[in-house]
């Protein structure tokens, strides 16, 4: 038996920032918990501003590998073998790397397909199940299906043990003063991640004349505000945000009085905000994410005109968005409240990718605090 047991999480980067931001996560928090961990990713670069701390190297018992590294003969001859593998997202682990393992130890490791989030009712009847190898050099091995989920019979969400006790160490009116100096009182902070949402144009029209801030992210969502505000003769309070830790983008959310959030990580950590959130769901071109998003709305139990919110937000229908008045958001926030006291009841994924793990005899060392 291993004393710290060693995990190989293998991440692609199909588009934006999920894939790696979840991965990385997962990374961190199995660190946190005593664990050793590989991450192997065929881009790294935007750890350089998500995790700034790697860069410096304080972040004790990851190693950032490059993918390509995972199918060199010279690396692979001297790698420790791994008791864990994740395969994150369905990403196909590199065939020379699966055939070294077969070829080379006497059982296989726990290898788990770490699934997409969703609120849909077949998570749970997926959860857990097996999966057999049937092709390639380690035909006869098996995969386990891990799904992230909302419900206590599905893998549960990723949650630092630490979470509660940063949030309350968290200085929100310093942030607010230092984001934005001049936000007027009565004024709403908003913060926006988003795609290119069709109703962006609305919102920024209904924030003209009120006291209310926009926050920006870089990248998609700044580009698609400047394309909106160029054709707006009169433009509301707003101010571009830099790239910042996954830390800081918790801190932002906690902060303000509504998020825009998408994908899928920046959703999680809107719920741990607890704080009214709106939702742009990654798009799928046979619109498959109508459904994931309308199961995730009945989860939240959403109030009406959060619904509708939604719905407009992604396109799924073009009346108005409705108005960030007080009764609105006051009914959001009892939702996302309620949504969040719910959450925190439910064991996190760390918790039952360990207990998982250790089901299938692979030692694991108690949890270390952060
Ligand atoms: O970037 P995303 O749209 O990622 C998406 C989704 O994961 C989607 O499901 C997946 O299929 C697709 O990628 C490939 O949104 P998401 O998931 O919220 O990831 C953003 C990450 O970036 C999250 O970890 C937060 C982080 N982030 C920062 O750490 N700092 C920042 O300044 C910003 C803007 C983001």
């Amino acid at each position: 038996m291993p004393s710290k047991p060693l995990w190989d999480i293998f991440c692609t980067v199909i588009d934006n920032h999920g894939d790696l931001g979840v991965c990385w996560r997962l990374a961190r928090q199995l660190a946190d918990a005593g664990q050793s961990v590989r991450l192997w990713v065929d881009d790294a670069s935007a750890l350089a501003w998500m995790a700034p701390d790697h860069l410096r190297c304080q972040v004790p018992n990851i190693q950032v590998l490059p993918w390509a590294a995972a199918s060199q003969n010279d690396v692979l001859q001297n790698l420790p073998p791994a008791d864990v593998w994740i395969e994150a997202f369905g990403c196909t682990l590199p065939e020379a790397f699966v055939a070294h393992a077969v070829n080379t130890r006497p059982k296989q490791p726990v290898w788990i397909n770490l699934e997409y989030l969703s609120a849909e009712s077949w998570v749970p009847r997926m959860h857990g199940l097996p999966s057999p190898v049937m092709s390639g050099p380690a035909k006869g091995w098996t995969k386990t299906f891990f799904y992230p989920g909302f419900a206590p019979d599905t893998g549960g969400l990723l949650r630092e043990t630490d979470l509660l006790a940063r949030q309350k160490r968290f200085d929100r009116a310093a942030w607010r003063t230092q984001h934005a100096p001049d936000l007027a009182p009565g004024g709403l902070l908003i913060s926006l991640f988003c795609y290119e949402p069709a109703a962006l144009p609305q919102l920024l029209t209904q924030l003209v004349g009120t006291p209310h801030h926009l926050l920006v992210t870089p990248g998609r969502p700044l580009a698609a505000v400047q394309q909106a505000l160029a054709g707006m003769p009169v433009q509301p309070h707003w101010s571009a945000l830099p790239y910042t830790s996954q830390d800081g983008f918790d801190d932002m959310l906690w902060a303000c009085d509504l998020n825009f959030v998408r994908g899928e990580d920046s959703l999680v950590r809107a719920l741990w905000a607890g704080q009214p959130f709106i939702w742009h769901i990654y798009p799928q071109d046979d619109n498959a994410h109508h459904a994931k998003l309308e199961a995730f709305l009945d989860w939240m139990q959403t109030p009406p005109s959060l619904r509708q919110a939604h719905r407009v937000w992604n396109g799924m229908e073009n009346p108005e968005l409705p108005t960030l008045a007080a009764n609105n958001l006051g009914t959001w926030a009892t939702c996302a409240q309620a949504a969040l006291d719910r959450l925190l009841a439910q064991k996190p994924l760390i918790t039952q990718l360990l207990a998982f793990v250790q089901n299938n005899d692979i030692q694991v060392t108690p949890s270390q605090p952060r």
